[in-house]
């Protein structure tokens, strides 16, 4: 069911709301952001030549680089009185990025949430323990307001506490988790350690976001806990979490919310759009951000854009479920590799956990990757096959022979409770 008549609305009047919406973004940002003000100057472009939403091209990229160097509020569009709240998205170098929110925006946010919600099957009548982060990060506040827009009741347990968060479950019967994916599969293997069956515990949805979740993760995830998993996705600079979501229906994409978030797919070399259906990165331009409106943001994300209406019935442009950023390549002796390609290629294997990391060194000049991969728990596979497959696996998709694989006994690469897992380590 859709939150809201809009979500399935037709494209005609999808596209002439975004075209007006453009306008006044457009303007607002000349007016009020001294740093597009100049960008678009530069280009010859004011905001009157805005005549559809087509002619979104013609303006200037925003980049995490812009962020940084307008920090903190540089980028800001209205005065402190009207700033209601401020987020952070810290990378692992250098300044956070700042980003603010006016009363509006702060509704906006719930509204796309709740919507993200509603589509992934969760209702008022619903428990929501919310196992994101509260505080700077967007995760926690934001699928907070979204539930509480929605109706539904809200466990606000934010990260970490994984024992609790079990016994909290089952004691207020939850029906929706959200959480990352990876703490999704620790959340498993603490019920376990406590003596619960995963698949037992009352959550049937759970939401999960912030970090690439392949295939074979997410047979994983709802495999071991008996739920239906939802990809939801958001990033701070844009508005935080209910950029898009899946819908329970098809779960087949991310419905983009339209109507406040224009996306387009570029070629990430030059920059140039791809057509729909074509693999680039994702750029966004908030149509409805009063606080930090962001025109073409290269967000580093790789999908696809997918137009054909959904059989859930909404008509919102569908993104692929991402599971590579244009940052992450790895090159390696010269050949071209992505963390999730290996991911993709080995964790379907009988007898391999979900659980891995890459090592990157430099020695004698040469670059040396050495891949570590759990062996699941409940395995009666021989080590040496699961090895041989992977080896094979890996030479035969990828043309790829790590320099070192090493499989690990269960349990033993260290979880993350809190926060974003890392995966890659580059000690070059
Ligand atoms: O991670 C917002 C969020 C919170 C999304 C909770 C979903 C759930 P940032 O910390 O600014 O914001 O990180 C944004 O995380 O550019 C992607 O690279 C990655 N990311 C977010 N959602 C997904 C997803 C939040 N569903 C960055 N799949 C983004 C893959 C995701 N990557």
């Amino acid at each position: 069911m859709v939150y809201k008549p809009v979500e399935a609305a037709d494209r005609e009047e999808i596209r002439e709301r975004q075209t007006a919406l453009l306008q006044e973004t457009v303007e607002r940002a000349y007016e009020n952001v001294p740093f597009y003000r100049e960008a678009l100057d530069e280009r010859g472009v004011s905001p009157s030549d805005i005549d559809g939403v087509e002619d979104v091209t013609r303006l200037p990229m925003t980049t995490k680089e812009d962020f940084r160097a307008e920090y903190p509020d540089g980028l800001f569009a209205v005065d402190d009185e009207a700033v209601r709240r401020i987020h952070a998205s810290s990378g692992t170098t250098g300044k956070p990025k700042i980003v603010s929110y006016t009363d509006d925006d702060i509704d906006v946010w719930s509204e796309v949430v709740a919507r993200s919600l509603a589509a992934s099957g969760a209702g008022a009548s619903d428990t929501v323990q919310n196992a994101y982060g509260y505080g700077l990060f967007t995760g926690g506040l934001g699928l907070h307001y979204g539930a509480e827009e929605l109706g539904a009741t809200v466990i606000p347990i934010g990260s970490g506490q994984t024992q609790r968060q079990v016994e909290l479950m089952i004691d207020l019967d939850s029906d929706v988790f959200t959480c990352t994916p990876s703490y999704a599969l620790y959340l498993a293997e603490t019920a376990e350690e406590m003596g619960h069956d995963p698949a037992d515990l009352p959550i049937s949805t759970i939401i999960f976001g912030a970090e690439p979740c392949t295939d074979p993760m997410r047979v994983e995830i709802e495999a071991r806990l008996g739920v239906e998993g939802i990809d939801i996705y958001g990033l701070s600079e844009i508005i935080g979490p209910g950029v898009s979501c899946e819908c329970r229906e098809a779960q087949d994409g991310l419905h983009i919310w339209e109507d406040h978030f224009y996306p387009e797919v570029v070629d990430p070399q030059t920059g140039e759009p791809l057509e729909a259906g074509e693999e680039g990165e994702l750029v966004i331009t908030t149509l409805t951000k009063e606080a930090l409106p962001v025109l073409r943001y290269r967000t580093g994300d790789l999908t696809t854009l997918e137009y054909e209406e959904c059989a859930c019935g909404r008509t919102m442009v569908r993104m692929d479920n991402v599971t590579g950023r244009t940052d992450d390549l790895l090159i390696v002796r010269g050949v071209n590799l992505y963390p999730s390609e290996i991911e993709h290629t080995v964790l379907d294997i009988d007898g391999v956990a979900p659980h891995y990391r890459i090592d990157l060194y430099e020695e004698e000049n040469l670059d040396v990757l050495e891949l570590t991969i759990e062996l699941a728990a409940d395995s009666e596979r021989d080590p040496e096959a699961v090895e041989t497959e992977i080896r094979t696996r890996l030479k035969n998709v990828l043309a790829f022979t790590p320099d070192e694989l090493e499989l690990v006994e269960p349990g033993s690469i260290g979880r993350t409770e809190v926060g974003k897992v890392q995966r890659v380590f580059d000690h070059r």
